[in-house]
């Protein structure tokens, strides 16, 4: 295109081509020209960060029937279609140029291929609808985490949903130099159907496509509206931070973040990353704590220090599940009159409900599927459950009493800890702190797996690899991301403890070993790990608590007595469950990922020789004590 501006001149009008203008750098300009004119839509409107432009979306979304109001006027649902309820992992693919590949985990098509085939898709696309341009600041604003991003979307739902979870970020691009980087999302919910509530659900899903192009920075998503291929500054932002990380030396990791109170009022900053279903975002709320994040953590080196911040500023969040007595501050919300979007659950008489809510749920109403009765079947005659187990609620986390006052730091918090968590009936204690940095990375996240649920796979027990539980998201090869979070440590004054939990261990008979709150013991303990303050037992799976300090803690935290029997069941070394444990994770690493760092051999290999001793040493399964005095 020739005369850029012109076009956007005359295509914008007078108001909003005056809001692009403002934008002093002409690769944005470019980028939004170029996508109007091939998606082609009846009108544009460009967001700053005014209340005026959010509200503008709000309504729009109830207009188009993306959203519908419940009873309380600050709370909306939105229904995806039927078989749009989840991420595409097949449909969402890196663009590369031909030779090129990231490994056989990370799916990718051939770029020219590819481009070609998503701009024919994207072709009048958007015809008579409205398209908005939203710009965002990924990390704080104004701070060395900061990444500015548009998002071009004719969807008023995806546009609402970025606007609970993202810092505005039109001023930031106000300041942005020529040359300076941004990241570019370009989404199409494509074609409308009807669904339940009269809402208008993504209908050509045979052409849904998430492609992610690397080289241009730009992200295409097309006939879906399910958040994790639309959100563009979620999932997708991701990949591309990680390149850019991957540049510059720091890391972009699936992670929450939580202050822990620990004595005379210190908080005490750790990133958790658990794959889906360990208890992440249980972990990230829990009761008398403060979060700074529960999806995203990036992590830079800032004067020698570990500084991780949230790249969000909200949570859109699996609601299955969510009851009074385990998720008090997050019930709090959902029934408040803080702005909610709800996705995918039972609306009953203006009012949202969902599986394992505790209180009785209606055996009628309206959700994903159209008019809902208790029993009614899908075409494959599978029972269709009140609400989706992937269901979500979107909001701020300014909503919550519990908000770090750290979120917006420009500084970011300082990580004392980083915790690993996997789904894990018989291998891993409830908790252990590595003996250091490479042993954490390498035996702890890099060795991250989750059982999947019966619930999810018809199947139960099926160990599911997923290092640092960021499978999903890498756009570098798995050997290079984990050498990127070996090398990080190196240059730190002070490196943060690398700690793993298991929540999910269970005995011989198949019952839960542990209650649902005994992690908020384990994250004090590891409060007081972070100064030393409490010693472990050198075991050779790593440092463990000693009872008594546990004892102490529980009755402390949770106002129980903790027994030495739980202790030992808990906590007893597990040598055969470890022994297959390494042995399972070195053939996928010598089979699966070719650029597999030697180090990580090197200490996956010693593990099992340590294993192996102690084995013809101690026996099978062994007390931490025995090893009280071991060096
Ligand atoms: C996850 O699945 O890890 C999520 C939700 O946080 S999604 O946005 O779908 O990725
Ligand atoms: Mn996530």
């Amino acid at each position: 295109m020739e005369n850029v501006l012109g076009y956007l001149k005359e295509k914008l009008g007078k108001e909003h081509f005056s809001r692009i203008k403002k934008i002093k750098n002409a690769a944005v300009h470019e980028f939004i020209a170029r996508y109007v004119e091939l998606c082609n839509p009846a009108s544009v409107y460009v967001c700053t960060d005014s209340e005026e432009d959010l509200e503008y979306v709000r309504k729009k979304a109830l207009e188009n029937k993306e959203e519908a109001l419940l009873s309380n006027p600050n709370h909306t649902i939105h229904f995806d279609n039927y078989y749009d309820q989840g991420r595409d992992k097949e449909g969402t693919r890196f663009l590369l140029p031909k030779g090129t590949d990231l490994g056989p985990e990370i799916n990718s098509s051939e770029r020219e291929q590819g481009l070609k085939e998503i701009h024919e898709i994207l072709k009048g696309i958007m015809e008579g609808r409205e398209l908005f341009v939203t710009f965002f600041c990924l990390g704080p604003n104004h701070s060395e985490f900061s990444i500015p991003a548009i998002q071009l979307t004719d969807s008023s739902y995806v546009a609402h949903n970025e606007d609970l979870l993202y810092r505005g970020g039109y001023l930031e691009f106000l300041e942005l130099k020529e040359g300076e980087e941004f990241f570019k999302f370009v989404h199409s919910q494509g074609e409308l159907q009807e669904a339940g509530l009269g809402l208008k659900v993504s209908k050509n899903l045979g052409k849904r496509r998430v492609y992610m192009d690397l080289e241009d920075k730009i992200i295409y998503s097309t006939n879906t509206q399910y958040g994790g291929n639309t959100i563009g500054l979620k999932k997708l932002a991701m990949r591309l931070a990680m390149r850019k990380a991957d540049r510059e030396g720091w890391l972009v990791e699936h992670m929450l973040l939580i202050g822990i109170k620990g004595p005379k009022g210190r908080i005490t900053y750790f990133g958790g990353a658990f794959p889906s279903m360990c208890g992440k975002t249980s972990t990230a709320m829990l009761e008398g704590e403060t979060i700074v994040g529960d999806d995203i953590a990036y992590v830079r080196n800032i004067n020698s220090k570990a500084m991780a911040a949230n790249a969000e500023k909200g949570i859109f969040g699996i609601i299955d599940g969510i009851n009074t007595v385990y998720d008090p501050l997050q019930w709090k919300i959902l029934h408040s009159d803080k702005e909610v979007i709800f996705s995918n659950v039972l609306i009953n008489e203006g009012k949202p409900y969902w599986n394992d809510m505790v209180i009785k749920i209606p055996e009628a109403g309206i959700n994903h599927s159209g008019d809902w009765v208790k029993g009614k079947k899908d075409e494959k005659g599978k029972e269709i459950p009140a609400s989706h187990k992937n269901a979500r609620f979107t909001f701020s986390l300014d909503s919550l009493e519990n908000v770090d006052k750290k979120l917006h730091d420009p500084q970011g918090v300082e990580l004392q800890g980083i915790i690993y968590g996997g789904r894990d009936s018989d291998t891993w204690v409830p908790v252990r702190e590595a003996i250091d940095w490479e042993h954490g990375i390498t035996l702890g996240g890099a060795s991250l797996e989750s059982e999947t649920t019966a619930a999810t796979l018809g199947c139960e027990g099926l160990r599911e690899f997923n290092p640092m539980s960021n499978l999903d998201f890498l756009s570098i090869p798995i050997g290079k991301y984990i050498k990127n979070n070996l090398e990080f440590s190196k240059k730190l004054e002070k490196k943060p403890k690398i700690f793993s939990v298991n929540y999910f261990l269970k005995d011989k008979e198949g019952k839960w070993l542990n209650h649902k709150n005994d992690k908020h013991v384990w994250l004090k303990w590891m409060e007081l790990r972070a100064y030393n303050e409490v010693n472990t037992i050198k075991t050779p799976i790593g440092l463990l608590p000693k009872y008594l300090d546990l004892k102490e803690l529980f009755k402390e935290v949770l106002g129980k007595d903790y027994s030495k029997e739980d202790y030992e069941k808990q906590f007893k070394i597990r040598v055969p469950e470890n022994l297959a444990k390494v042995e399972r994770i070195l053939q996928i690493y010598r089979t699966r990922v070719k650029d597999t760092p030697k180090e990580l051999f090197l200490i996956l290999e010693k593990q099992k020789k340590l294993l192996e001793e102690t084995k013809e040493k101690y026996g099978e399964y062994i007390s931490p004590e025995k090893f009280a005095d071991y060096a």
